[in-house]
């Protein structure tokens, strides 16, 4: 693939991540209609917590994992486990199973065995799906590679195996839209084919709702029957599927897809970063609209920071 474009690919799954997870935060919560009515389509920043194109948890996490792999030139489980706790500011919304996994590795708990601890045997909340773009990025020509690394990168807070399976097959998705070329038709159910391919004998779930949307893509269903299908919610197993349907029922553009997946309702912050990722890796930066990246936060750690970690993350990934 051409340089530029790959380097382009890095960046954009990454804003992606920033741009879904803005714009979705307002509207955390709140249900398909009620966003229907109040807003219509959401297609602008709007202001709330922190403030308008501010990011949350799914951002702030999706940092420490790029951050570490750029440090520690790949994966490290022990400095990965320590930025979480470093950059964790609780006022972002991080979910109950994430804040007590960060607590026991404060306190001393080994990094890789914190995540079993959390819900009596691991959460399989979508926390560990929600941040990993930086690694389907950096592992996007080695599947092998980038399941083993999903999945360690996952034990940190998410160890039951529904939280695993779902950080993987959210990396694999970023990986495999990185690998697609946008100038070309993309076969869509040969894209959700692959996907099948990659889940693993555990992941019998996952299996199941990625032939739902094979069916989905068919039919062109109502917003109401993917919600059913697919889910909506912060478990990883009712919110990776609905992010890799937005994508691909949008997948000419990367605000329509992002657009959509908010407009489902639920966990709309994060199901809006993960469709982001997976939309940004195929468009690149070049896709994203110009006004959404403008209104991003960029303090210390916001839009310039993150492309920065973007670009060092491809250098290394190229040398
Ligand atoms: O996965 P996690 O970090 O939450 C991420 C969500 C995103 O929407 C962010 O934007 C932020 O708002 O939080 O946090 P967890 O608490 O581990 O998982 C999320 C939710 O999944 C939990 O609150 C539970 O409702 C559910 N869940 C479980 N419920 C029962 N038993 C996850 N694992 C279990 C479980 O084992
Ligand atoms: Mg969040
Ligand atoms: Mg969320």
């Amino acid at each position: 693939m051409n340089p530029e474009k790959l380097k382009d690919k890095f960046i954009g799954c990454m804003l992606g991540t920033h741009v879904g997870d803005a714009l979705g935060m307002p509207v955390e919560g709140y249900d398909c209609k009620t966003i229907e009515v109040k807003y219509g389509e959401l297609r602008e920043m709007l202001d709330a917590r922190m403030g308008v194109g501010t990011y949350t948890d799914d951002t702030e996490m999706m940092i420490g994992i790029a951050e570490s792999l750029v440090e520690c030139k790949g994966f490290n489980g022990r400095d990965m486990a320590d930025r979480f706790v470093k950059l964790h500011d609780p006022e972002r919304g991080y979910g109950v199973g994430t804040v007590r996994a960060l607590s026991l590795i404060k306190e001393g708990i080994d990094w890789n065995l914190a995540g079993e601890r959390v819900f009596g045997g691991g959460s399989f909340g979508n926390g560990s799906s929600m941040r990993i773009a930086p690694i389907g990025a950096f592992y996007y020509d080695n599947p092998d590679d980038l399941r083993k690394i999903a999945c360690e990168s996952s034990n940190i807070t998410h160890a039951h195996i529904f939280g695993k399976e779902g950080a993987a097959l959210q990396a694999f998705a970023v990986a495999e839209a990185i690998n697609s070329d946008p100038s070309e038709e993309l076969d869509k159910q040969s894209f959700i084919s692959d996907l099948i391919k990659f889940v693993s004998v555990d992941g019998k779930l996952y299996k199941a709702k990625l032939k739902h949307i094979k069916e989905l893509l068919k039919c062109g269903p109502d917003k109401a029957e993917v919600i059913n299908r697919l889910g909506n919610d912060s478990s990883a197993p009712n919110s990776v599927l609905t992010a890799i349907y937005s994508f691909i029922s949008h997948i000419h553009d990367f605000e329509d897809s992002v657009s959509y997946a908010v407009s489902l309702g639920g966990d709309t912050d994060t199901i809006g970063a993960m469709t982001g990722a997976i939309s940004g890796a195929y468009h690149g930066k070049s896709g994203i609209p110009q006004r959404w990246l403008d209104v991003l936060e960029n303090g210390e750690r916001g839009r310039d920071y993150i492309e920065m970690l973007a670009d060092k993350l491809y250098e290394l990934k190229i040398n």
